[in-house]
């Protein structure tokens, strides 16, 4: 394992609240990744920004008549907010409108050019003489050429979900008036010249993911076209060129960008050589299924294009989509559940449990189900681990005077239990490294299960030969499912390792120690309360019926 790491995830548009949709493919895993390689004595930091500028973001601040830079700024703040409510611990926080990164992007623009990777090319384009602009994207609307679903946007349509190639009936998203076409100069970045370098790269990076990676293979063989990186519109990083004014970048050329820009910013200011430590790090982004085609191909593209001055990923995790109630989310069916309004119900730990358990490492989509949700919580973080944890504590604190025993005999079943603990850090860490974060939650739940049976076995309520053994294991037991709770449920775990009043803090442990016994005998645990709130059915049924609802 590298001893340094940076991790990103996936930068949010900042032009609206985060949603459950959001966090359960990126941000938590990228989150509860850096709390791992941190516990495992990494350098690691988590990296991430705002995604400020590009087409939706402008339209949508004009329909709310804001400017756009005080526009993006109200939300970086907001999203920020939300996410450490979640739990999502930053190292930095950045936005993709930075003068680092605005700089930064310009410049590789002009190193792109340098090595010849970029030309120009006359486009003919929707223009509204009526608004005086060139309208891309966004800015036109009309009728599906496939489905025939009305007021679709001209890149996308939301019913079908495919991309026009020539939609019917356009019109201005501005004034509703019908555009014209006109001439207007792009810059391309050829993307053809790439391909025998993308190659090798997905052919000798290990850690790509298998399914993903004969995905992209796959487009590489139907043909890659060269991507058209100009925009004329005013809000976005404006293209270094005296031609080219009024033009600015696509926002999925500088976007990206940030990740470095933010990262280097931030290291500098640490007083570390930001640019050495990217190039000896191990590089992780976190993303969505559906923004692949960026991170596969633009993205190594562009850092080959720069001769590769700064390293390109190992990692790239990708996992699904979340559904909600196995309907697709959608913000303006409002669908979906903003993760304010969700914490305000739960604790964050509930949903970062529950949507760990739910989200394997792979592109298959994923289902928040209600019910789900409150039979998880309620028989596996309650009635498991929460019921461990205080059961034994509680006896500690009842019969022994809160005062860990030391043993007194041992048989087979307490030093096959002994065994379980000696293993847990390896085998549980494995499944991290792995990025399993799934199979690695019902690990814990295993490992505390068996302890769980091992108590109830063991009857120390009996006060027998052997229970001050029991007790001693169950109190070490707890403390190991403490910190490999940490890089999952960080709240949780820091309120077992109070309760069990050890000293400094749960997340300045190291991962290995998960495996030692280090409550020793005649330690003094803490108070002792239960960890968590059961999920009331009534409260449930409601939530449901006020989906879709406003
Ligand atoms: N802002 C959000 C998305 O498409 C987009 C990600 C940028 S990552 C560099 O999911
Ligand atoms: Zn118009």
């Amino acid at each position: 394992m590298n001893n340094k790491a940076i991790i990103t995830s996936a930068l949010p548009y900042a032009n609206g609240e985060i949603h459950l949709g959001h966090v359960a493919s990126t941000y938590l895993p990228a989150d509860i990744t850096t709390r791992f390689l941190k516990l495992k004595g990494v350098e690691a930091y988590y990296i991430c920004a705002s995604d400020d500028f590009g087409t939706p973001i402008l339209i949508q601040a004009e329909k709310e008549k804001k400017d756009p830079a005080n526009y993006v700024k109200f939300w970086n703040k907001r999203d920020l907010e939300d996410f450490i409510a979640f739990g999502i611990k930053f190292d930095f926080f950045y936005r993709t409108s930075s003068p680092e990164n605005i700089e930064f992007v310009q410049n590789v623009f002009k190193k792109l050019c340098e090595n010849g990777h970029i030309y120009e090319k006359e486009i003919i384009q929707f223009y509204c003489k009526f608004d005086k602009k060139f309208l891309p994207d966004r800015y036109v609307i009309g009728r599906c050429p496939y489905c025939k679903a009305e007021d679709q946007y001209s890149d996308l349509c939301e019913k079908c979900g495919r991309v026009p190639t020539e939609i019917e009936n356009p019109r201005c998203s501005i004034c509703k008036n019908i555009p014209v076409k006109e001439k207007t100069k792009h810059y391309f970045f050829k993307l053809t010249n790439f391909v025998k370098d993308l190659n090798q790269w997905l052919e000798e990076n290990p850690h790509l993911q298998k399914d993903v990676k004969k995905y992209v293979q796959n487009w590489i063989r139907d043909g890659l076209v060269d991507w058209d990186i100009t925009r004329d519109i005013s809000w976005g990083v404006s293209i270094p060129e005296p031609e080219a004014k009024g033009k600015v970048f696509y926002g999925w050329f500088d976007n990206h960008l940030a990740y470095i820009s933010s990262t280097i910013k931030f290291l500098n200011e640490k007083g570390i050589d930001g640019i050495k430590f990217w190039n000896s790090a191990d590089i992780y982004h976190f993303i969505g299924k559906d923004i692949v085609y960026h991170h596969y191909l633009f993205l190594p593209a562009m850092r080959i294009g720069i001769k590769k001055e700064y390293k390109l990923p190992d990692y790239i995790p990708t996992r699904g989509h979340l559904m909600l109630q196995a309907k697709k989310i959608s913000k303006s069916r409002n669908w979906y559940i903003g993760l304010k309004e969700f914490l305000n119900l739960y604790p964050a730990d509930y949903l970062r449990f529950y949507l760990t358990s739910i989200t394997p490492y792979r592109q298959d989509d994923l289902n928040f189900d209600w019910d789900e949700f409150s039979a998880k919580i309620n028989s596996e973080l309650i009635g498991n681990v929460g019921n461990f944890v205080n059961r034994s504590l509680g006896f500690t604190q009842k019969n022994h005077a809160g005062v860990v025993p030391a043993e007194d005999q041992l048989d087979e079943i307490d030093r096959d239990v002994k065994d379980k603990i000696t293993n847990f850090a390896g085998q549980l860490g494995e499944l991290m490294e792995q990025n399993h974060h799934d199979r690695a939650i019902k690990k814990i739940l295993e490992f505390s299960a068996h302890f769980n049976q091992y108590f109830q076995r063991k009857e120390p309520w009996k006060n027998g030969p052997g229970t001050k053994s029991c007790v001693y294991i169950a109190v070490n037991a707890v403390r190991s499912l403490s910190i490999g709770l940490f890089p999952f449920l960080p709240e949780s775990a820091g309120k077992i390792w109070s309760q069990l009043n050890m000293q400094g803090k749960v997340s300045d442990q190291k991962w290995e120690s998960i495996s030692e016994f280090g409550v020793k005998p005649d330690h003094r645990i803490g108070d002792v309360f239960p960890l968590f709130k059961k999920v009331e059915d009534a409260d449930i049924q409601k939530y449901k019926a006020k989906l879709g609802s406003s």
